[in-house]
């Protein structure tokens, strides 16, 4: 019998061969990516990291307590923000991940437009995190194509200017899964590989608190496309509001709730602030899900 001991051995990040193994598995354990935003003004962490050496050591302290993955963002994208230019989400990300990379981690750069992923891949980056799904810049759709890279497609409605606004939906979970579904098939129908793709519900992204509730109580619907399945939850508003927490910092058991719940419900990567107490939640789920065998 194999139990997970990541408290007492040194944890070994995932590299991106790993990765793309993993994304090829049968049956993929949850992995945890660790959130790095270098940004002044990010929900949860804005302004922490925008020094490179800053960002450096929280990345290094993310995969000491745990992280698979690393995502790197140079743009906020929390309800009501603006839009930051490529040439200015690059001298974010670019030294950071340059840096990053060395550490043999599998980096993904969270942004929505095509001339950040390339410069992000250039640096080390093999995987495109696009909240818009291709939509906000469709020349990212052929980027991917071209590079032979994996990429996570989120749902949104509306922007991040808007998108809090009045999100209203008929049927949120077939809803969600469609949109995603289609554009998986324009990513594929530009040549990249099915097993290249992970769709994610977009938590907080055009939705209430309710339609959150809901994609989380019927992730199922999602994880069965065989789509490997990333779910960001961390810190969210919509925690906030059930438990009545308006600071953000104080939501790390009502992610931690969030997290297990995805876990146990099939998801391939759960992504976080607070990486050391979700990889403990993650290992104890897993250990369950794997027991006898
Ligand atoms: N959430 C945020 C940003 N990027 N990417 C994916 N794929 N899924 C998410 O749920 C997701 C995401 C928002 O969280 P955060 O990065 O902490 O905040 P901000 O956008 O303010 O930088």
């Amino acid at each position: 019998m194999t139990f997970h001991t990541p408290y007492s051995t040194l944890h070994l990040p995932m590299t991106p061969t790993a990765f793309t193994a993993w994304l090829s598995l049968p049956r993929r354990p949850t992995l945890v990516m660790g959130v790095l935003n270098v940004t002044p003004d990010s929900f949860s962490d804005g302004g922490l990291h925008l020094d490179v050496d800053r960002a450096f050591d929280h990345a290094q302290q993310m995969i000491a307590g745990g992280a698979d993955l690393i995502d790197i963002g140079g743009e906020s994208t929390r309800p009501g923000a603006g839009r930051i230019p490529a040439d200015e989400q690059i001298g974010r990300v670019v030294p950071v991940i340059e840096r990053v990379a060395k550490l043999g981690v599998a980096i993904s750069i969270d942004t929505t437009l095509a001339p950040v992923a390339e410069a992000a891949l250039n640096a080390g980056a093999t995987i495109v995190n696009d909240i818009s799904a291709g939509r906000e810049d469709p020349k990212l759709v052929d980027l991917v194509a071209r590079r032979a890279c994996a990429v996570i497609l989120m749902h949104m409605q509306g922007s991040p200017a808007t998108m809090q606004l009045n999100p209203i939906y008929a049927d949120v979970v077939a809803e969600v899964r469609d949109h995603l579904l289609a554009r998986a098939g324009v990513f594929e129908a530009a040549g990249v590989e099915r097993s290249h793709i992970v769709l994610d519900p977009g938590i907080g992204f055009g939705k209430s608190v309710e339609h959150n509730l809901l994609l989380l109580k019927h992730l199922d619907t999602l994880v069965k496309t065989g789509y490997p399945v990333l779910v960001g939850t961390s810190r969210k508003g919509f925690i906030g509001k059930v438990l009545d927490l308006p600071a953000s910092g104080d939501r790390l058991h009502g992610t931690a709730a969030t997290v297990a719940w995805a876990v146990a419900n099939g998801v391939g990567i759960v992504r976080v602030h607070d990486v050391g107490p979700m990889k403990q939640i993650v290992t104890m789920i897993r250990s369950i899900l794997e027991a006898g065998g």
